[in-house]
């Protein structure tokens, strides 16, 4: 028999809070920039002069209301043109960003050098500007940017694009090959990132990873890509589980409003990624272009209580992780492979609340687990579970590996885990590179039933294990 193990709940319970703390606190404005349509929009212009002195660092107004104040408010209105130039004052290095309106200043170094920004505001809200220099915002370089009241409007969050985990066709077992038919629509859409930021998802069919495809080996599957009429950009797809060129990516390249469609013959039995693959690829993946394809073997899988469907992937924001307001995308940190979120079904958090995984003690779980990418591994891991069960690399012909802790998932690969619940509690599917679990990566699976304190017995010392 096995024995299972739920000691590392707690740790990572604790940092979770710390996440979403980090969402809640950050969730407050909209910073769109952008001129008011209804008003004359004005042009304001300020002249901050750097300091020093008491041990502390700060800008100085220069010029009109602002003269001689430390670190004034900066007051302008709606849809303003706005203006900022930083004198040096005492000849270090210092700059000026406002990262709300991703405006950041050049250097400027040694005594009245100089430099400038513009940028044209939105609605009404109270926006930080500080020195980008390290520490130079903790010694006192920091104001406000007061656009209008200086109150936000609390962002409307964005459309859900999370796709459920239980949101996937069943078996399919013991049936003869046919022909199956699979609808894929490419859809742009501005979904929620986190609570308050929103990100330009590209999708297939409106949620992230698009639909789970179940077919089994033998079938004959005619693809049907649509483009929506109001998507900017081309689409495709290219399936791991089809034997040809591109994938079916040759024959699929849809422009917006237009239509494709192949036939492919499903050869080889597993778990297989899709994506989208119109270049830039590593760009229409990393907004949200993937999705996995069962193919399974004659006679299907073996019966599990519940199956989930989980795949990891990275979001490059320009701004970085926990910015309120709507993200945009950094073609620089998508290069360089440095993502600010990490996420498990599109959105930050998004398995922690309404889409969390549930069964009870006794039911075996299986999990279609897969990783879009574009870039990063994943060392899959459920805290507080051994893995029964994995079909290692997602081969559903191999024997699978049994009593497995960490499993590794490539960028576009997958696998299928199975294990059996024999305690109660909060299990917490993570990537053990556990520094991205503070950047939005992690979901639970909450365990209904009676305790086993043969397996498992004693008090929890702080917070709640479950
Ligand atoms: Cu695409």
């Amino acid at each position: 028999m096995l024995t299972k193990r739920s000691n590392q709940i707690l740790l990572p319970g604790f940092v979770f809070l710390t996440l979403f703390s980090l969402i809640l606190t950050s969730c407050a404005t909209i910073p769109i920039a952008q001129a008011n349509p209804k008003k004359e929009a004005g042009m304001a212009s300020f002249t901050l002069k750097t300091g020093l002195g008491n041990g502390k660092m700060f800008f100085i107004g220069v010029g009109g209301d602002i003269d001689g104040k430390e670190n004034p408010d900066l007051k302008v209105g709606p849809g303003d043109m706005v203006e900022i130039t930083l004198v040096d004052g005492e000849g270090a290095m210092h700059n000026l960003v406002v990262p709300d309106f991703n405006v950041a200043s050049k250097d400027v170094v040694g005594k009245d050098s100089t430099a400038q920004v513009s940028f044209t505001v939105g609605q009404d809200g109270t926006f930080p500007y500080y020195c980008g220099v390290t520490g130079h915002r903790q010694a006192g370089m920091e104001g406000k940017l007061i656009v209008g009241s200086g109150k936000a409007a609390v962002m409307e969050d964005a459309p859900e694009i999370v796709r459920d985990p239980t949101d996937l066709p069943g078996p399919i077992g013991d049936r003869p090959p046919q022909k199956v038919r699979v609808d894929l629509e490419a859809i742009e859409i501005v979904g929620k990132l986190a609570k308050g930021t929103s990100y330009p998802y590209w999708t297939f069919n409106g949620k992230v990873p698009g639909p789970f495809i179940r077919v089994r080996v033998g079938d004959e599957v005619e693809v049907h890509l649509k483009n929506a009429a109001s998507s900017s950009m081309s689409h495709s797809v290219d399936f791991h589980a089809v034997t040809g060129p591109g994938g079916g990516a040759t024959m699929t390249q849809t422009a917006p409003g237009k239509e494709t469609s192949f036939t492919f013959k499903a050869l080889n039995p597993g778990l297989f990624v899709y994506h989208c693959a119109t270049p830039s690829v590593a760009h229409h993946i990393a907004s949200g272009m993937f999705g996995l394809i069962l193919v399974e073997p004659e006679g299907g899988l073996p019966k599990v209580n519940h199956e989930f469907y989980v795949m990891q992937s990275e979001i490059y924001t320009q701004a970085p992780f926990g910015q309120a307001g709507p993200q945009s995308f950094s073609e620089t940190k998508l290069a360089n492979e440095t993502p600010e979120y990490y996420v498990f079904n599109g959105a930050a958090g998004a398995l922690t609340g309404d889409h969390m995984l549930k069964a009870a003690v006794g039911d075996t779980v299986r999990i279609f687990f897969g990783v879009g990418g574009p870039n990063k591994i994943s060392s899959f891991h459920v805290i507080g579970e051994i893995l029964d069960r994995v079909y290692d690399q997602a081969s559903l012909t191999a024997p699978p590996l049994t009593d497995v802790q960490t499993t590794l998932v490539p960028a576009g690969g997958a696998t299928v885990v199975e294990f059996k619940l024999q305690v109660p509690g909060r299990f917490i599917l993570v990537d053990h590179a556990l520094s991205r679990m503070e950047r939005g990566l992690a979901g639970y699976l909450m365990v209904q039933g009676p305790q086993n304190p043969e397996i498992i017995n004693g008090t929890p010392t702080t917070g709640s294990g479950h």
